[in-house]
């Protein structure tokens, strides 16, 4: 499980080179990269939006010839710049990105002829396997090579397969997030209609010192990159049924803007495990480990302008662009993100009783820590307060009931906040100059600048709110907060409800110590009495922090109770007591309860694991002592 976090840190520092390094002279272009304005003369991936199979499917059997070819992508425009790679084409067509759709149903039987054109390298193929298996070993095919496939597909569900320039158990290159396709199997009869999103990443191999200026990368949705992704244009009301395939190499915590999604299945290269609908959870974001599956569905229920996007900061940061990218008149973010544009139609909003009304104050100072924004409630605070301001205050909502936030700009940099998890009106979502209905837009809040967002609580648990401009200095530098909706006559209690948020302090963490848990260094050390139920709230709100709980009495493990994911409660089959939990990624929520037993001394851990994380002490007492 460490690997996750080594993996997310190794993206992060790949991913963001480009930013720390001086503009580029046209000489020092890694070779990857095709300027804007130019062409090499190589032959244009053709983007693919996964509806319509490859191959040709007569009497049961679908038969599909694939090779390998070096082609020209341009992930924004056809003018703007683009990259030099090798792309998966059917023989006699164009290639693509993703690589062609295989889509068949159940009982089918594939006749694949996948074919190595490299001249000097060998390349192993993967996916092309009855399923479900518990791993594809692959197969490697040397420069010239031909092989043939022929398979019964097995079990319905939702898969990939991919090329791996290299031997099976070489290097990884950097090229081959890219060569990789959706591989669907549908049950007999076919699937309700649904939509399939592959991710498709293309990174530069480890270069020379003399390249690294020209980075090349690219992070995409069905082939492209924001904002030139697909539109989705749903009606309120409609059901979206989304294959999700993170055919990268790296784990992305994808988040859904102002409305829940039910986690259908999880699944990876060569398995997929359908969940039951009791077993469905709903979500605002589920972490997509590297090469995994989801499938997921959802209703937008309001209007306006939405988003699912990566909440990775450096998988939709602008600065991941390509050189040469016009930067005229772009937007805030690029990679991994999707808008949807929701039809006008009924809200599903309740507001009952009188609303609430809050001033939030967006102030910045200077420490000798890197953090240098915070949120308060109170305006005028000693300099040196504002620190222990981070994360801002709590905000506690009723649920049902509206609250009027007005935040306040006293910093010299604009911004924009978004009310993450809460079902809300496109207009107060926050996504400046994106989120926008009823005639309104949650705009860029310039220095000096004020806005008043309608927060919404349609379910009570646990939220949080943070800057959805400019992210990883602005969330890095502390603009986050949690936010709490209670039940009708439910009282928060910190005597037994605790909060954990998890950010970063620098945008680039190297150690523990520069990330942060509740703004603090040292965990205050707690008192319980046996048979008290504590609840366990973790935020994880760093640009690309990823936490879990854990817990011991006395050394030996102890377990904690799983109870609600996102705001939403889990499923009862899935509130089951862990050691361990599992890891939630950045812009993720979960809530767990601690009922110590016995008296004792007990652990709390909270981080990635006991090497790297926080303990908190729990003295537990027994019932009536002091
Ligand atoms: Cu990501």
């Amino acid at each position: 499980m460490k690997t996750l976090v080594r993996s997310c840190c190794w993206a992060i520092l790949l991913l963001t080179s480009g930013m720390l390094t001086s503009p580029v002279l046209a000489q020092s272009y890694h070779p990857g990269l095709i300027p804007a304005g130019t062409s090499p003369g190589l032959p244009k991936v053709v983007i693919n939006d996964n509806r319509t199979p490859g191959g040709t499917y007569r009497e049961g059997v679908l038969d599909i010839d694939l090779v390998i070819v070096e082609a020209d992508w341009r992930i924004e425009t056809e003018d703007g710049p683009g990259i030099r790679l090798m792309a998966i084409a059917e023989r006699g067509k164009a290639p693509s990105i993703p690589a062609p759709l295989i889509r068949v149903e159940e009982g089918t039987r594939i006749k694949a002829r996948v074919t190595n054109s490299y001249p000097d390298s060998t390349i192993t193929v993967y996916g092309f396997i009855s399923r479900p298996q518990e791993k594809d070993s692959g197969v490697e095919l040397k420069p010239g090579e031909s092989h043939e496939f022929d398979f019964l597909v097995g079990e319905a569900g939702t898969y990939f397969y991919y090329l791996k320039k290299g031997l099976r158990l070489g290097r990884k290159t950097g090229e081959y997030e890219q060569l990789a396709g959706a591989f669907i199997v549908d049950p007999p009869g076919g699937s309700p209609p649904d939509r399939i999103f592959v991710i498709n990443i293309y990174n530069s191999p480890v270069i020379p010192d003399e390249y690294l200026p020209g980075r090349v990368v690219g992070l995409t949705i069905n082939g492209l990159s924001w904002p030139y992704t697909e539109r989705i244009e749903p009606s309120v009301g409609d059901t979206l049924r989304w294959r999700i395939i993170n055919a990268s190499k790296r784990g992305h915590p994808m988040h859904l803007h102002g409305f829940y999604y039910d986690v259908l299945s999880r699944g990876g290269i060569s398995k997929d495990e359908i969940y039951s609908a009791e077993n469905r959870r709903s979500v605002v974001t589920e972490l997509m480990d590297e090469q995994t599956t989801i499938s997921m569905e959802w209703i937008p229920r309001r209007e306006g302008n939405w988003l699912f996007h990566c909440h990775l900061s450096f998988h939709v940061s602008p600065d991941i662009r390509l050189p040469t990218a016009d930067q005229s008149g772009h937007d805030h973010m690029a990679g991994l993100v999707l808008g949807i544009n929701v039809k006008p139609g009924p809200s599903d909003l309740i507001s009952v009783g009188e609303p609430k009304y809050v001033t939030l104050h967006a102030n910045e100072f200077s420490s000798d820590s890197l953090s240098s924004y915070a949120f308060s409630i109170v305006s005028d605070q000693p300099p040196g307060a504002f620190r222990e301001g981070i994360p801002g205050p709590l905000l506690l909502l009723k649920k049902h009931q509206s609250t009027f936030v007005t935040v306040k700009n006293h910093m010299s940099i604009p911004t924009g906040v978004h009310w993450h998890g809460l079902e809300i009106d496109s207009w107060s979502d926050g996504v400046p100059m994106w989120s926008a209905s009823n005639g309104m837009v949650s705009p860029i809040m310039e220095p000096g600048a004020e806005f008043t967002y309608k927060l919404s609580a349609m379910r009570s648990g646990t939220f949080m709110y943070h800057s959805h401009l400019n992210d990883i200095p602005q969330l890095a530098g502390g603009l986050y907060g949690p936010m709490i909706v209670l039940e009708e006559g439910e009282v928060f209690d910190p005597v037994f409800d605790h909060i954990y948020s998890v950010g970063w302090k620098v945008p680039l963490p190297s150690s523990i110590e520069e990330w942060d848990l509740n703004g603090t260094d040292v965990q205050p050390n707690m008192t319980a009495h046996v048979g008290e139920s504590h609840r366990l709230r973790l935020i994880s709100i760093g640009p690309a922090s990823v936490a879990r709980f854990w817990a011991t009495r006395n050394g030996e493990p102890f377990p904690l109770r799983a109870y609600a994911k996102d705001g939403a409660d889990l499923p009862l089959n899935q509130q089951v007591e862990m050691d361990m939990s599992p890891f939630i990624g950045a812009g993720e929520t979960m809530d767990y309860l601690f009922t110590p037993d016995e008296p004792g001394t007990y652990v709390l851990g909270i981080g990635s694991d006991p090497t790297f994380g926080w303990s908190q002490t729990w003295t537990v007492l027994p019932v009536g002592e002091e």
